[in-house]
């Protein structure tokens, strides 16, 4: 009896554990200047992540301040503003289950000469700068950075077909 209850209760209990991640990706100037803008969003799609917003923006020394306020001490931060400056980017947010960590380790390490085959940044960089995709490196981050760079009605929340077949149905 004991078991039979703590069976009944388990998925819903399970169900409110999981819950849907939304990340950030930045398609750079250098990938839309060598045309991989769809290739990039291929493989997201082909993972099974759900494009939630998309939009092609002009970036400008405030929002890069903010974005990378991590390295703007570093000698090379005026270098990597005016590149991310250089052409309009697209902006992407993702959705899944653990999306956060999955888009991160699709992009790869930073540097693309380190980046593992098979990676986004392993396949398409050679460069540490020009590195294809940002991606939000954890959920706090990913809700910052997606409120900098996406309005409230500028994500959509609707159905994903798919999602029966993209996950077992006690993960969602
Ligand atoms: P991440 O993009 O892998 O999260 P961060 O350390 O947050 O890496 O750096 C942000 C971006 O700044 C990188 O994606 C890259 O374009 C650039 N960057 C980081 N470190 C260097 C460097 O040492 N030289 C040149 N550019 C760098
Ligand atoms: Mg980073």
């Amino acid at each position: 009896m004991h078991i039979f209850l703590s069976l009944e209760i388990k998925k819903p209990l399970f169900n409110s554990l999981i819950a849907m991640e939304k990340t950030l990706v930045i398609i750079k100037p250098g990938t839309i200047q060598r045309g991989y803008i769809g290739e990039i969003i291929q493989r997201f799609e082909k993972k099974g992540l759900q494009l939630c917003g998309m939009k092609m923006i002009q970036l400008d020394e405030k929002i890069l301040l903010e974005h990378y306020a991590h390295l703007a001490h570093r000698p090379f931060f005026g270098r990597i503003k005016d590149a991310m400056m250089i052409t309009p980017v697209i902006v992407c947010c993702w959705k899944g289950i653990d999306a956060i960590r999955i888009v991160r380790a699709m992009a790869g390490v930073t540097n693309g000469r380190d980046a593992a085959p098979g990676t986004i940044r392993g396949d398409y960089s050679v460069s540490v700068q020009e590195n294809i995709v940002h991606a939000s490196d954890s959920p706090e981050t990913a809700a910052i950075e997606l409120k900098r760079f996406f309005n409230d009605n500028e994500i959509f929340d609707y159905k994903q077909h798919q999602l029966d077949f993209l996950y077992a149905n006690d993960e969602i």
